[in-house]
């Protein structure tokens, strides 16, 4: 079977940031307003009185410090706390394909590829903008791919579980180069009002691009191994979907947008990211010594600085697990492929490293890399 080579990765960031004191003020003038409304009711005792969000609470306990989104006004408008996307006529691009495009042809620039060069397209992320046509099917449209192309979503794991699908493709000899893109837009389905979870979230949109060795024009990662793993869990989950409108008892509740039990998935999820980063490079012959990187989800930084702590046995280095999300936040899928993509330049042949994602389901996928 042939060796499967990463020969490109793109990204595609939102033009607008938000800081974590904007999201706060925002949150606060809402929470405020919303107190005074319910004056009465809090006087006599019969609710409570909101609490107010706070940026060092936040800094402190995600490292999350700023966040790209794709509308900054609607998200910070007190009076709505959610992004403004206007529809779009059939005929143009939708939003995520357009991501999707912008991120494709900065990986094919790096691939030395062009389009036609691409037998398929996986769309993996979170959450697609509509049930169908796949938005794959109008990314391959809009890039001018031939072959085939579909959606898949394992939310935070969607790109590492879209890469061993690629891998296994062009190793089967079902297709020779696979472009696989993550355009993550989680500030439409994360609740602005939520303050546990408010400021977790951003958007970008990231692309890889693999190919069997034999016909990759770049030297790139041959990939070493990847590695799937789920196990079912209701600690982070969306109840949005088709069958909302057959139960309109539950239209507009809280459960239709993002929510979890973050204590909970940090402590059950760290030890099993550790586990699986380890057992798959002992299956691969791997020494630890012999890993140079870890390019992690980016959900949250005390989960990453104990997850590599577990694997490398002592604290890592900065560079040695490196850290996006205190400027992107959570791009869910995305994340881990943006900490490769800004991380992985001029590093030697031979060096090695993972590419871990962890998140809803549970799932947990790896994807070992070796410098060509
Ligand atoms: N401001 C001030 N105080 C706050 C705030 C706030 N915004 N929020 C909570 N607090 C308070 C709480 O009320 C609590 O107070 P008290 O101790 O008095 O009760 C205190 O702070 C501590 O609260 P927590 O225990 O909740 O805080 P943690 O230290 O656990 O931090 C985190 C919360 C940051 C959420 C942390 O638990 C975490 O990051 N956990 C891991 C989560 C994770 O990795 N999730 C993965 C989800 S992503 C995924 O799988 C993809 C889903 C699909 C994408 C969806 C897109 C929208």
């Amino acid at each position: 079977m042939t060796d499967v080579i990463l020969t490109g990765t793109g990204l595609y960031t939102p033009p607008s940031a938000i800081t974590n004191d904007e999201l706060v003020t925002c949150f606060n003038i809402w929470v405020r307003a919303e107190n005074k409304r319910n004056h009465a009711a809090i006087e006599a005792g019969e609710n409570q009185p909101l609490p107010e969000s706070c940026s060092a609470f936040i800094e402190k306990a995600s490292g999350i410090r700023s966040r790209y989104v794709m509308d900054k006004e609607g998200i910070l408008d007190p009076e709505r706390m959610l992004p403004r996307i206007p529809e779009r006529n059939n005929d143009e691009p939708s939003v995520q394909c357009e991501m999707a495009v912008t991120a494709a042809k900065d990986a094919f620039g790096q691939a030395r590829l062009s389009a036609d060069d691409i037998d398929g397209v996986i769309v993996a992320c979170s959450n697609m903008q509509r049930p169908y046509p796949a938005v794959a099917v109008e990314v391959q449209h809009f890039l001018g791919t031939s072959g085939f192309a579909f959606d898949m979503n394992v939310a935070c794991s969607s790109a590492t579980f879209g890469l061993q699908v690629a891998s296994d493709m062009i190793r089967s000899g079902s297709a020779r180069r696979i472009l696989m893109v993550n355009p993550e837009i989680c500030t439409g389905h994360l609740n602005f009002r939520d303050r546990d979870s408010h400021f977790i979230f951003g958007d970008a949109c990231t692309a890889v691009v693999l190919e069997s060795a034999d016909v990759a024009r770049t030297e790139g990662w041959k990939v070493r191994g990847t590695r799937l793993w789920t196990s079912f869990s209701n600690n982070i989950r969306n109840n949005a979907g088709f069958l909302n409108r057959a139960a309109e008892e539950g239209l507009g509740a809280r459960d239709k947008l993002f929510v979890q039990n973050g204590r909970k998935v940090f402590k059950e999820v760290c030890p099993q990211v550790a586990k699986q980063i380890t057992e798959h490079l002992g299956d691969s012959g791997i020494p630890v010594s012999d890993v140079s990187r870890l390019w992690l989800h980016q959900a949250n930084l005390a989960m990453n600085q104990l997850i590599s702590k577990k694997v490398f046995g002592r604290e890592a280095r900065p560079e040695e697990a490196p850290v996006i999300l205190d400027e992107y936040a959570n791009t869910s899928s995305a994340g881990s492929v943006i900490a490769f993509h800004k991380h992985s330049q001029g590093m030697k042949a031979g060096s090695k490293g993972v590419l871990c994602s962890f998140g809803a389901g549970y799932s947990i996928g790896s994807v070992i890399l070796e410098k060509r």
